[in-house]
């Protein structure tokens, strides 16, 4: 039997349901055409999102990256405004004028999806930087890829966040590539987490594709963090199912690569921990249900929605028509 009650085994499946299927209904959208522009989809990817926001309080950050709707909606993000925001309608978390790479929602404690590699890990340092100052118990923590830990920005951001013993999670999910480099061919080193002793904070690898395993490391991270005793690197080591992005020709996996880790599915393996688990079939299926019809709404909202109006191109950009909110 679980330590973890039937309720919090639920929602884990529930919101990694959530984002499985939020993905695979942007992939369906954009090719419908309601989508523009390019959608990098993290179909495999759930359990580190989900596993490590709920480790997380309200009051907590994130920082993303290119590949984040998970990210975003395992720290509660809505789907709708979501859905809204990738159509580009004025209705979208950004009033349509970021898409799929810039979702912010600082209500949530979400500081922002990231178009530029690593470019959320000096954001995430820097809002701990801000809660260490000012004596609040709040964690950040930052979410990026194998690729990410070869920027600069990782560097110079470890660096400082070990220096000062920051309240940060370093936060990576090792899906063996960076666009169609495998990571052996970017990195002299297989194991990422032990770039952590270059700055003095430990390093921990999970299995990426267990969201119990990554909630406990990342509870334990978070718990350190909020102590005062500085940072923490979680590696968890998973496998994106679709391309680098939707129209990747995908010509670089291995041989039988694909087979093995569909086989460690986050989503049917944890289905079938709950079956094991006492959970019925059919309150299973009433999540999944749950789920789809929180989708059919959200495609209905963006697809109803307006686009933005030429004469709002201006409104937000400028300091004083912004709308002031501090995290
Ligand atoms: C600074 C910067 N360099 C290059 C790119 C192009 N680019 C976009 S995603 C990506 C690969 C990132 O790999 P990784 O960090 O492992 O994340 P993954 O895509 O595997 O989730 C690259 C090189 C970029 N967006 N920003
Ligand atoms: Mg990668």
């Amino acid at each position: 039997m679980s330590k973890y009650s039937q309720d919090f085994l639920c929602e884990v499946y529930r919101r990694m349901y959530l984002i499985r299927e939020f993905e695979l209904r942007s992939i369906e959208e954009r090719r419908r055409g309601l989508i523009p522009g390019f959608i990098h989809s993290c179909v495999g990817q759930e359990a580190t999102a989900v596993g490590a926001c709920l480790a997380l309080n309200q009051e907590d950050v994130i920082t993303s990256t290119h590949r984040g709707h998970g990210h975003l909606l395992a720290k509660g993000g809505e789907p709708k405004f979501m859905m809204a925001e990738l159509a580009a309608r004025s209705s979208g978390y950004c009033r349509g004028r970021g898409g799929s790479l810039h979702i912010a929602d600082f209500d949530l404690g979400i500081l922002g999806a990231n178009g530029i590699v690593g470019g959320g890990i000096p954001a995430a340092v820097g809002a701990a930087l801000a809660f260490s100052m000012r004596k609040e118990k709040r964690v950040a923590l930052s979410f990026f890829g194998d690729g990410a830990t070869n920027q600069g920005s990782f560097h110079e951001a470890a660096n400082l966040a070990g220096l000062w013993k920051l309240p940060v999670v370093f936060f990576c999910e090792n899906n063996l590539y960076g666009e169609g480099t495998p990571q052996s061919k970017q990195a002299p080193i297989c194991d990422l987490a032990n770039r952590s002793a270059s700055y003095c904070f430990p390093g921990v690898i999970v299995d990426g594709n267990d969201p119990i395993a990554v909630y406990e490391v990342t509870r334990e991270a978070v718990e350190r963090a909020r102590r005062g005793e500085g940072p923490t690197f979680i590696e968890g080591k998973t496998y994106r199912f679709r391309g680098h992005y939707e129209g990747d020709p995908q010509v670089y996996r291995l041989p039988g690569e694909m087979e093995e880790w569909l086989k460690k599915d986050p989503i049917l393996t944890f289905r079938k921990r709950l079956l094991d688990e006492g959970e019925t079939e059919e309150a299973i299926r009433e999540i999944e249900q749950q789920v789809q019809q929180k989708l059919d709404e959200a495609v209905a909202f963006a697809t109803s929605s307006p686009v933005p109006q030429l004469e709002d191109a201006l409104s937000g950009v400028y300091a004083d028509t912004h709308d002031g909110k501090v995290f």
